[in-house]
Formats: structure tokens, C-alpha cells, sequence
């Protein structure tokens, strides 16, 4: 069993490795969506989303990181409907952008928090 052990764990470390050569094609590559981030800080007691302008292409998931301790939430305003949960530290949300425009929005906890995410064609 020994020697089939040592075979076998040879045998997945080459086969690691032969994938990435073929990872650019087919259908796994199309499900891979750009990505872009933004993360919420604590600078002395006031939470910020940064950055606080986000410029990205249609089509790109934004994901919104909380390294703060609060919680908070990504809801967006002057039109635009999303809401996300309220999310605590070390957690993340995410929304795909699939249209072009401005997108405006703020924390429903903290108000003051606003930021927005321009995307392009
Ligand atoms: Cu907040």
C-alpha cells in the first residue's frame, strides 16, 4: 500500500500541474467573470468605502470586503435598487455590473458612508 500511496500522491502532483497549460479555453474560462474590489475601513471611528469611486466595465463582480469590526451594508441610492445584508468584518458581498451608468451608494448603518461605481461600456 505503501509503494501505491507514494504512486498515487506522484501521480496527482503531475496532474496538477498539466491543467494549466489548457485553463485559458473552454467553457470554465468564459464563467470566470472580472473582478474588481472595495474594501470598508476604519479610520478612527469613521468607515469609509475605498475607493470611494470605482471605475470599472460592464460585466465586472465588485466585491466589497469588510476589514472593519462594524457592520455594514452596500444599498444603493438615487435609482439604484440593490440592497445588500448587512455583512460583519471579514466578510464579503458582491454584485455583477451588467449595465453601463453611475451607481450611487451608501451603508444603511453608517449613512455618512457613501461611495459610487462608475461603469463603462
Ligand atoms: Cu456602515
Amino acid at each position: 500500500m505503501i509503494v501505491n500511496r507514494a504512486l498515487l500522491s506522484g501521480l496527482c502532483a503531475v496532474m496538477t500541474l498539466i491543467p494549466v497549460a489548457t485553463q485559458d479555453a473552454g467553457p470554465a474560462a468564459a464563467k470566470t467573470l472580472p473582478r474588481a474590489f472595495v474594501s470598508i475601513k476604519d479610520v478612527n471611528g469613521q468607515y469609509a468605502f475605498s475607493p470611494a469611486t470605482l471605475t470599472i466595465h460592464v460585466g465586472t463582480k465588485v466585491v466589497w470586503t469588510n476589514k472593519s469590526s462594524a457592520p455594514h451594508t452596500v444599498t444603493g441610492t438615487g435609482g439604484w435598487s440593490f440592497s445588500s445584508a448587512v455583512f460583519g468584518g471579514n466578510h464579503s458581498v458582491s454584485h455583477v455590473f451588467k449595465r453601463a451608468g453611475t451607481y450611487h451608494y451608501m451603508c444603511s448603518i453608517h449613512p455618512y458612508m457613501t461611495a459610487k461605481i462608475v461603469v463603462r461600456a
